[in-house]
């Protein structure tokens, strides 16, 4: 038996594998600490186990130094992400979602890279209210963050093809399936009791054990020929494999990542590597059995190192496969062959199956404000308000107003006149195939601006695109705030990460579909930099490129970048 000469790595436990150790599944003093009232925040070790129940403590960063100056605690405050497989929301929820925003949040949305929603500024006293009514909606929080499997992501397109949906309805089983088993949240948020133990109804978390896993845990299934779930940026990736119209099976991919931290080269982003193929019946298994993997030998030592990239890395492909055939009991067939042409959205009306109707609408930043010309929380909500299919929040941050029947199209559509609601196609291309995570204000791990940043620098950057008549050429763009990659930076044909305030280390060379990392190429630079730079980049894309080729190919075909598909040389 393998897993009796794998090891896993040596070393004291880090501090949150004592925190979990003793939380008595994921209880904590949570609940005690969320009804105190002396101050507006939690102690560390509840927030740590806060992230399981969906939700971070944070503060807001532009008010940190004033407070300071004032003696003030921070103005502390929560983020609260929603857990949404596949991104799909009905119209009641988007409804109840719009109202938290307004009444106990900052009164916006964020739509997240991992297709979901996201609430800011949630003060302590207003967080179980805010849970139970989304609990209300028939929606939870339950392992959004946390060291968990995460929210798993699917082509938000189900009405695409019957395909589309049977690979949707798989999305949410695993969702389901892989969730933690303790009672904590329904007893801490939802008021239920605790049941008192007998040996037999003593709580276990079967599959994660009591100190679940070493880090976080992303799932994501592509359909190709559409990438935009980014496959092989997940720590376990599916693709899909149609054959005569029939969905046979998918292509399992392991151990993708996008996290590292500036200058430290044993972290990096990787792609996943597919290593098999299953059929359907099996991907539940398949999961649960990669994931106990990384359980019994992640590092529980340096969380910087604990994601299931670099477990893969230190045992080996084909020392992990083995593993895993051996705890299924059973072989991967050959892994089937795929093709990915993109990892963006596809924008404005396309009619799917059974008649239905989509309108991808370009969100910037994935943030649903009304703003003082663009009154997009309203316009979406006076269509939730008669809209009959129901809403898909995309990987791109994103919003497909789903399913339309024929009848209610034209209502849509003129309410999408009305409001302006945009699918950008008065925007550059580049602009609609950006990305940019949420940083500051609100992120406490934020190094530079990104949301709020990248559509001025977007702004002064169409300008270079149109004096080289690029307007229509998609260049995926994507920056964050820090190195840890929210905005899957990687794999963004250009990527910025944040240094300092107003600096980025600037990427390029990724591929259009995804399935090739970018590499640095300037480091700590600004904005006049930045322009400078593209200026050069983007006239010579314009002059030299070849019929149909991609920025991401033509800047490692003109030499201008090395290829990288494996991440550890990532830092070169
Ligand atoms: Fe992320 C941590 C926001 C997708 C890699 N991420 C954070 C935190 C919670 C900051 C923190 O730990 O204090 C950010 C909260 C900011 C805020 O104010 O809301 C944050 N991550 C986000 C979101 C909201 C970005 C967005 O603008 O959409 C995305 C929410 C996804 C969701 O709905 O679940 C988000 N984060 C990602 C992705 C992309 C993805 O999963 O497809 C990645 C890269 C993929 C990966 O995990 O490798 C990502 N986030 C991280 C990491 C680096 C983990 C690592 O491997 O080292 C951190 C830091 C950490 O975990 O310590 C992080
Ligand atoms: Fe925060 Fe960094 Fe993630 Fe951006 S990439 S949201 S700055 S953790």
């Amino acid at each position: 038996m393998l897993h009796q000469i794998l090891k896993a790595p040596e070393g004291p436990p880090s501090d949150v594998e004592r925190i979990k150790e003793k939380s008595d599944y994921l209880r904590g003093t949570l609940r005690e600490s969320m009804q105190d009232r002396l101050s507006a925040g939690i102690p560390d070790d509840d927030n740590r186990l806060m992230k399981f129940h969906g939700s971070y403590l944070q503060d807001d960063r532009d008010l940190r130094n004033e407070r300071q100056k004032q003696k003030l605690e921070p103005a502390y405050q929560f983020m609260l992400r929603v857990r949404l497989p596949g991104g799909v929301a009905t119209p009641a929820q988007w409804l109840v979602m719009d109202e938290l925003a307004q009444k106990n949040a900052n009164g916006t949305l964020k739509l997240t890279t991992r297709m979901t929603f996201q609430m800011h500024g949630i003060l302590k006293w207003n967080m179980k209210k805010t849970i139970q009514e989304i609990h209300a909606s028939l929606l939870d929080t339950i392992a959004a963050c946390g060291d968990v499997n995460r929210n798993v992501m699917c082509n938000p397109n189900p009405f695409q093809s019957e395909i589309h949906s049977e690979v949707y309805e798989w999305s949410k089983r695993l969702s389901d399936y892989l969730l933690p088993r303790t009672k904590a949240y329904h007893e801490i948020w939802l008021d239920e009791e605790k049941v008192a133990g007998t040996p037999e109804m003593e709580e276990v978390e079967p599959m994660y054990g009591p100190l679940y896993l070493p880090r976080k845990f992303k799932i994501g299934i592509a359909v190709p020929p559409s990438n935009d779930i980014d496959v092989f940026s997940q720590d376990l990736g599916f693709i899909a494999i149609v054959e005569d119209g029939k969905l046979v099976g998918f292509n399992v991919a392991i151990g993708g990542g996008m996290g590292m931290t500036h200058g430290d080269k044993t972290t990096y982003p990787q792609l996943a590597k597919v290593i098999g193929f299953c059929t359907p019946g099996q991907i539940l298994e398949v999961a649960e059995k990669v994931i106990t993997i990384q359980r019994d030998y992640g590092n529980r030592s340096e969380r910087k190192n604990a994601r299931f990239k670099y477990t893969v890395d230190r045992l080996g492909l084909e020392t992990v496969k083995d593993e895993l055939e051996n705890r299924l009991g059973w072989r991967l067939v050959e892994a089937k062959p795929f093709h990915f042409d993109h990892n963006g959205d596809r924008y404005g009306w396309v009619e799917g199956v059974q008649g239905k109707w989509h309108f991808t609408l370009f969100v910037q930043g994935g943030r649903i404000a009304d703003f003082d010309d663009y009154k997009l929380k309203t316009g979406l909500r006076e269509i939730a308000k008669i809209h009959t299919g129901d809403f898909r929040l995309t990987a791109n941050q994103n919003l497909i107003i789903a399913n339309v029947s024929s009848q209610n199209k034209e209502k849509i559509s003129e309410l999408i006149e009305q409001y302006g609601l945009t699918d950008g196609k008065h925007y550059t291309a580049l602009r609609r195939s950006s990305l940019a995570c949420v940083a500051l204000p609100t992120c406490g791990l934020a190094m530079a601006e990104a949301e709020r940043y990248l559509p001025v620098l977007l702004d002064k950057i169409d300008a270079i695109i149109d004096e080289n008549g690029l307007r229509d050429k998609e260049i995926t763009i994507r920056m964050t705030g820090c190195p840890n990659g929210c905005a899957r930076h990687a794999l963004g044909e250009i990527g910025f990460i944040g240094k300092a305030p107003g600096k980025y280390n600037m990427y390029l060379g990724a591929a259009f579909d995804g399935s090739r990392l970018s590499k640095m190429y300037r480091e700590n630079i600004g904005e006049e930099e930045i322009l400078s730079e593209l200026r050069v980049l983007l006239s010579r894309y314009a002059k030299e490129r070849q019929e149909g080729e991609h920025f991401g190919d033509f800047v490692i075909r003109a030499g201008i970048v090395k290829a990288t598909t494996d991440g550890t040389n990532f830092h070169d």
